[in-house]
């Protein structure tokens, strides 16, 4: 085995909430040299490119922050319950600056392809400006949803106005005044979106493939004595918050829905509805995402609050989803989402019932045998979630095999942070992990927190290579699938199920487990305390 320093001990792929504090602790708690390859200006990852109007955090603020700094928690102020993109920005801006993190991150560079060299044990990263570096250890911070979904309509070339997608809005903003505009999608995003722009536009047309159930996000100032307790509260704060199903402060109902009266479940579900946010999601009774009878319940109660905003009953009923259960698909919060629809100026054109897209023109979109004539054209479209983003690095582990050609049937993974076959490659809130399910620093902290224990691990036995095996990747798959099979999200068409994207192999991209982040923290743990059960160390 020949002997080759490497130009770092790692390189981290990404600057957003992941890579930044995988930066910090690997190199001022382990010491090592670290290399950061972000391809957008500045650190912020998701906040840096999610700049649409309207784009704010749908997890409460006190919790969407980093815990490992409990100064910073103390002493930074947000503004607003779910605080604004360009706030979270000047957070982790601030978090950048605080930690000196800069100085070891490489921006306006994208990682273009890696691969495992057998002979050294190293990695070798190639990225866009023809650089090539070497590491032993390679980090996929790249974030979850990250990788665009731009749906290739035919005609897309042709549309003399501008099209932008919601994750690539230009940093000077978009100006709608007088101007005619569509919207592509009715995702979470969307559903921040469309008020926003409704609210400038002249006119806008609202393309629906799938309606959603949205809940009330009851956004607003926090009132300071709830600031000042949760701020001498936040030990058990995080406490609570890391042992818990979703990372977030919400509990299910500890009963099933059919257990309790009409009048009863009225109750229950108002109080969440006025509470707002992820609770009548999160919160909600223990056998919603088990029991269509349990969950019907649930989307009975949205239906009547939707038909109860909406005026015109048409608008209405194709708001109100069909086919999938609810909370099958991302809960978006809704901040004057329904209540658009009731203004003169916007349109909803429902695939279901008006036809959908089929191509763009020059003037506009043709869906369902009509021209909708617009000047811009927003796609909300979504991401090529979760794996999308890992296959785009272009990977090549043992024999030279790529990780795209590992994963064309979905993804393979140990623990959703390790796949068989690529040593020494970890995947931050990866595929097969809890992360979109979750508050995702929550995830984030407890994956980087993971692999640094097993990095200092390593080092201290003076290993050089970890890597899962395929027996106990294989197990972790089956686990991920057989967990779901219980649920009802296996029967949505959502990103969840890779079933957004047309030919996306169909497979449950997250981990849902029956314990939720608590049970799958704990799992990890004792992974790592059985002398890292499931891989090999050589
Ligand atoms: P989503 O939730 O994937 O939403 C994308 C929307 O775009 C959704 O309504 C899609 O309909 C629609 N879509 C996607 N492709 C097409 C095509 N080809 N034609 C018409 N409509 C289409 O993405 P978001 O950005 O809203 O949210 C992603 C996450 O970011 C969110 O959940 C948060 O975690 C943050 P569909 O429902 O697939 O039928």
């Amino acid at each position: 085995m020949a002997s080759v320093t490497p130009d770092f001990d790692a390189v981290v792929i990404g600057a957003g909430f992941s890579g930044m504090y995988m930066l910090k602790a690997l190199r001022d708690k382990l010491g090592l040299k670290v290399r950061v390859i972000e391809a957008g200006e500045t650190v912020g990852g998701t906040w840096y490119w999610n700049r649409y109007p309207g784009a704010r955090c749908d997890s409460d603020s006190y919790i969407y922050c980093y815990t490992f700094d409990k100064q910073l928690l103390r002493e930074w102020e947000w503004s607003e319950r779910y605080p604004q993109q360009p706030e979270i920005l000047r957070y982790l801006e601030h978090v950048a600056k605080r930690h000196d993190l800069k100085r070891d991150i490489q921006f306006n560079t994208r990682v273009t392809g890696g691969a495992f060299d057998e002979a050294t044990n190293l990695w070798t990263v190639e990225t866009d400006d023809g650089a090539k570096v070497t590491a032993r250890y390679l980090i996929a911070a790249v974030g979850s949803l990250s990788d665009t979904n731009i749906p290739s309509f035919k005609g897309m070339g042709d549309f003399k106005g501008q099209i932008y997608h919601t994750s690539r809005f230009p940093k000077e903003g978009v100006d709608f005044t007088a101007k005619r505009v569509a919207v592509v999608g009715t995702g979470a995003t969307a559903v921040q979106a469309i008020p926003e722009i409704a609210q400038q536009a002249k006119h806008l047309t609202v393309f629906q493939r799938t309606a959603n159930y949205c809940v009330p996000a009851r956004n607003g100032k926090v009132d300071p004595e709830l600031v000042k307790a949760r701020k001498d509260d936040y030990d058990g704060i995080v406490e609570r918050i890391r042992d818990s199903f979703f990372g977030q402060e919400h509990y299910f109902i500890p009963r099933s829905a059919l257990d309790d009266t009409p009048e009863q479940r009225e109750e229950e579900f108002d109080k969440r509805w006025d509470a707002g946010g992820f609770a009548f999601w999160l919160s909600n009774y223990q056998d919603m995402f088990f029991s269509q009878e349990a969950n019907d319940f649930c989307a009975d109660y949205i239906q009547r609050k939707i038909r109860a905003t909406v005026k015109d009953p048409e608008v209405a009923e194709m708001l109100i989803p069909k086919g999938h259960a609810y909370g099958t698909k991302r809960q978006p919060l809704d901040t004057n989402y329904y209540e658009t629809f009731n203004k003169d100026n916007v349109l909803l054109v429902d695939a279901a019932t008006y036809g959908g897209i089929e191509a763009i023109t020059k003037k506009g979109i043709r869906a369902g045998g009509r021209d909708y004539e617009v000047d811009i054209i927003v796609l909300a479209t979504g991401f090529d979630a979760l794996t999308g983003p890992i296959k785009a690095l272009h990977l090549k582990g043992r024999g030279g095999a790529a990780l795209e050609a590992a994963w064309s049937d979905g993804p393979h993974t140990y623990l959703g942070i390790s796949v068989a076959g690529f040593p020494n490659l970890f995947t931050i809130t990866g595929p097969q992990s809890p992360s979109v399910l979750t508050n995702m620093p929550v995830a984030i902290e407890q994956h980087v927190e993971w692999v640094t224990d097993c990095i200092d691990a390593m080092q201290k036995a003076g290993k050089t290579t970890i890597e899962a095996t395929p027996e106990a990747q294989d197990e972790w798959g089956a686990h991920v699938n057989e967990v779901v099979s219980m649920t009802l999200l296996p029967g949505a068409n959502s990103w969840y199920m890779s079933a957004n994207i047309e030919g996306k192999p169909r497979a449950f991209l997250p981990y849902l487990g029956p314990e939720g982040m608590g049970g799958y923290r704990r799992k990890c743990d004792e992974v790592a305390a059985n002398g890292y059960e499931g891989f090999t160390l050589a």
